[in-house]
């Protein structure tokens, strides 16, 4: 079938809006329509060229929401009419990972997504009658898009699709990285590197647990507001700090802080933020993604005295089943998703969504179908 993409010819240069040739699902596979997606961080990152995993060309796009139209052969746990979010981290619940408590890292179908194809080993996409690569196995930035069973979560049909698109990524990767990952208990003291799109959920997450003390840290002061009206008790501005900003926080939350969230994608924030944290339990949770190549550094005395160094993807959550609780938090209240989704547009005007984010300007950009 014929489809409107955002297809990602060349790194570096904007996205073109084509017609592009899908084809139908296979066995285990599901066609999807997506009524909206937003634009993250991430595919920014792919799109720059810096991503090592980046192919070309592709169809970005990895935090949409939209409705069943067609299912594959074998396909059990959905229908035609249900609606759906896209899952870039699966949940196949028969892996080892699946089924080791410890982590939500699916391995199912790990090797051919990080190829930019299906699990069969070939694309659905193709333009001009070659083929595009999938993204994160989600391609949202395409008014239809084929996916595997397995990295699909039904949710509710009441749920706004243009807001809860934003759980299939920057929700829940902040949120579950307090629950999931941190498992931060009520009376916390929380240091947040970073408020933007990942860094505002979790300070809301950290909120939502009853965290006492929620620190943010950020360069740029127009976030402070914010953060505020999302539970932030302390905004430090490391621009303002005349001293060493480790020790100001550690002075700050009384000794250090019993969690703290990297969300820039700074190795030097990072490192921050690991020794911010109390002595003796402080534990820091990496959650921003760093450019290719870059390590991280501390004293090793640093972890010997008790603190500890951990990271975070799609905030812990297991897709199919934690998602559909979220979209549930946000319809009874519990989160706030609609101030921080600043900016909605058609797919033809998918770029502004870009420069918007680059500029600094946009929270969340959400293209609507
Ligand atoms: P963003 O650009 O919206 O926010 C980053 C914030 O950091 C901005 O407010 C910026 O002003 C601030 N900042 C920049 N440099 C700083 C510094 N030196 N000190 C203090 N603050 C500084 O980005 P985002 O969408 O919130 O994403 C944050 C990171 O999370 C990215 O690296 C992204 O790739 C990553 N991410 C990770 C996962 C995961 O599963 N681990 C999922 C999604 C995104
Ligand atoms: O299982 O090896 C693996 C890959 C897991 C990918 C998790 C990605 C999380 C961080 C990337 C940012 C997502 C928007
Ligand atoms: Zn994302
Ligand atoms: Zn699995």
């Amino acid at each position: 079938m014929d489809v409107r993409a955002a297809v990602a010819f060349e790194a570096g240069k904007p996205l073109e809006i084509e017609t592009v040739q899908l084809e139908g699902p296979k066995a285990g596979e599901v066609l999807v329509e997506i009524k909206a997606s937003g634009i993250c961080h991430t595919d920014a990152f792919t799109l720059s060229g810096e991503d090592p995993e980046g192919l070309f060309p592709s169809i970005f796009g990895h935090e949409g929401a939209g409705v069943v139209a067609e299912c594959g052969p074998g396909v059990t746990s959905l229908k035609p009419g249900d609606h759906v979010i896209p899952l870039y981290t699966p949940e196949c619940r028969e892996c080892d990972y699946c089924l080791n408590p410890k982590t939500n890292l699916c391995q199912a179908i790990r090797t051919t997504q990080g190829q930019g194809l299906m699990p069969d080993g070939t694309s659905r996409f193709s333009y001009k009658g070659k083929p595009i690569f999938h993204y994160m196995g989600c391609s949202t930035f395409a008014n239809y898009t084929v996916l595997p069973e397995i990295a699909l979560a039904k949710i509710r049909k009441d749920a706004p699709f243009d807001k809860v698109c934003y759980i299939g990524c920057g929700v829940t990767t902040g949120i579950g990285a307090v629950v999931n990952t941190a498992k931060v208990t009520p009376g916390a003291r929380v240091v947040v590197f970073g408020l933007g799109g990942i860094g505002l959920n979790v300070i809301q997450g950290a909120r939502m647990v009853g965290a006492d003390q929620i620190v943010g840290v950020d360069i740029n002061p127009a976030k402070k507001p914010l953060a505020e009206k999302f539970g932030m008790t302390d905004f430090v501005n490391p621009k303002e700090v005349s001293g060493d900003l480790v020790a100001h926080l550690v002075e700050l939350t009384g000794g250090g802080a019993d969690w703290s969230f990297e969300c820039i994608g700074r190795t030097d924030t990072m490192r921050q933020a690991l020794e911010c944290c109390h002595k003796g339990w402080g534990e820091s949770v990496i959650i921003g993604v760093a450019g290719a190549g870059q390590e991280i550094s501390t004293r090793p005395f640093q972890l010997v005295t008790g603190r500890t160094w951990k990271g975070s993807a799609f905030g812990g959550a297991r897709g199919r089943t934690d998602v559909p609780k979220i979209v549930d938090w946000y319809m009874d209240g519990k989160i706030n998703i609609d101030d921080l989704i600043t900016h909605t547009m058609p797919l033809e005007e998918i770029n502004k969504g870009f420069d918007l984010m680059h500029e600094g300007r946009s929270i969340r950009s959400v293209v609507v179908y």
